[in-house]
């Protein structure tokens, strides 16, 4: 009998899943999207030095708009190196994605993402989907420019007081990641011919969000995804990823790893961010495997603007022969659009602009 109640969660309890030979259902991939048995070609992503940039060298200022305007015009991932996060700040990171992931699944579940929700700690989407489910654990959290010690207070009041270095760590780590976006905003800026203001303005107070990824080893990898297709709906994506690899990028019709470098960053354009460079910059598809040996981990820092900004891209990137390809929005009815009515893929935007325009209409 159909009800209204939530569906219910399945438990993905990691402890007894990763050595598990009989995979249930729900994580089994079809054929056409489960990875490949070989291993696959290696995406050419362009290595940014950021502090040269920054610095103001014009040599540096037009190698890294040339090198970034080609990547993004092709499929918007980048890397950037020479960045200024403190190396010890991403030790702790990771360390610490051990200690909560390394928990019994009662103690995760202290901080357990609602229903319909994009803050707190999910396993399998946490009852939205009842297929094609995410071999991986998140815990995900609001970052605000403007909401001191947001993140710390959050992480304390959730999961606990014993996890009070646990807020620290994070609530540092995206106070970093913040900065660091303003610069690789400049960096975008300059390699659209809006100037470096431009971007960095509009996203000055951003209301960002904050996902640590645990991939469990899986018995039997070559059935399932740590996380599946999809395009982030959100602004830039700012990742790091450990030494295990697993990140995959759909470029020229195939996969393609993108190889974990302990000092890069990997950058990618979002939706949000295609919307603002009026469709001149990527936002492609991409995904995670996952292996039988370790586990991975991947921090992932998602760039959003403050939640009154109108998304619209700048005079300067519209004329008669590249016209409007996206109305105006705001963040939160885009992230709504992904959270209640859509499962974002390599078409979000445009399922979202069709939506918005019946809904104006
Ligand atoms: O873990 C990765 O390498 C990718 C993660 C990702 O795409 C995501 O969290 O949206």
């Amino acid at each position: 009998m159909p009800t209204n109640e939530e569906p219910k969660p399945l438990t993905f309890d990691s402890s007894i899943l990763q050595h598990e030979h009989n995979i249930p259902a729900q994580y089994i991939w079809p054929d056409h999207e489960k990875p490949s048995l070989s291993p696959p070609p290696e995406l050419n992503v362009p290595p940014i030095d950021l502090g040269r940039f920054l610095s103001g060298d014009p040599h540096a200022i037009s190698d890294a708009s040339r090198l970034v305007h080609e990547a993004c015009r092709k499929h918007g991932f980048f890397l950037v190196v020479n960045h200024g996060v403190d190396s010890g700040l991403l030790r702790e990171a990771h360390k610490n994605m051990d200690l909560f992931f390394g928990l019994p699944l009662e103690e995760k579940k202290r901080g357990e993402r609602k229903f319909g929700e994009s803050c707190g700690y999910a396993s399998s989407f946490t009852g939205r989907f009842a297929s094609k489910l995410p071999w991986k654990e998140t815990l995900s959290f609001r970052y605000c420019d403007e909401k001191k010690n947001i993140v710390g207070d959050y992480l304390l009041t959730t999961i606990g007081e014993d996890f009070s270095q646990f807020g620290r760590v994070y609530q540092e780590y995206c106070e970093a990641m913040s900065t660091l976006s303003l610069g690789i905003m400049e960096l975008l800026g300059m390699s659209l011919g809006v100037g470096p203001s431009y971007f960095r303005d509009f996203f000055e107070g951003n209301d960002s969000i904050m996902r640590l990824n645990y991939y469990p080893p899986c018995q039997k990898p070559n059935l399932t995804l740590g996380t599946g297709p999809h395009c982030d709906p959100t602004s830039l994506t700012i990742l790091h990823q450990d030494q295990v690899g697993g990140l995959e990028v759909h470029v020229d019709g195939q996969w393609q790893s993108i190889r974990p470098i302990p000092d890069a960053f990997v950058v990618n354009i979002g939706d949000t961010f295609m919307a603002l460079s009026n469709g001149k910059y990527k936002s492609c598809l991409h995904r995670a495997v996952v292996n039988s040996r370790s586990p991975r981990k991947s921090l992932a820092f998602f760039l959003c603007p403050k939640t009154d900004k109108v998304v619209s891209p700048p005079n300067a990137l519209v004329s008669p022969k590249s016209p409007r390809i996206y109305p105006d929005f705001t963040w939160p009815a885009l992230l709504e659009f992904t959270q209640k009515h859509y499962r974002a893929d390599m078409k979000t935007l445009d399922a979202f602009s069709s939506w918005l325009q019946r809904k104006n209409n």
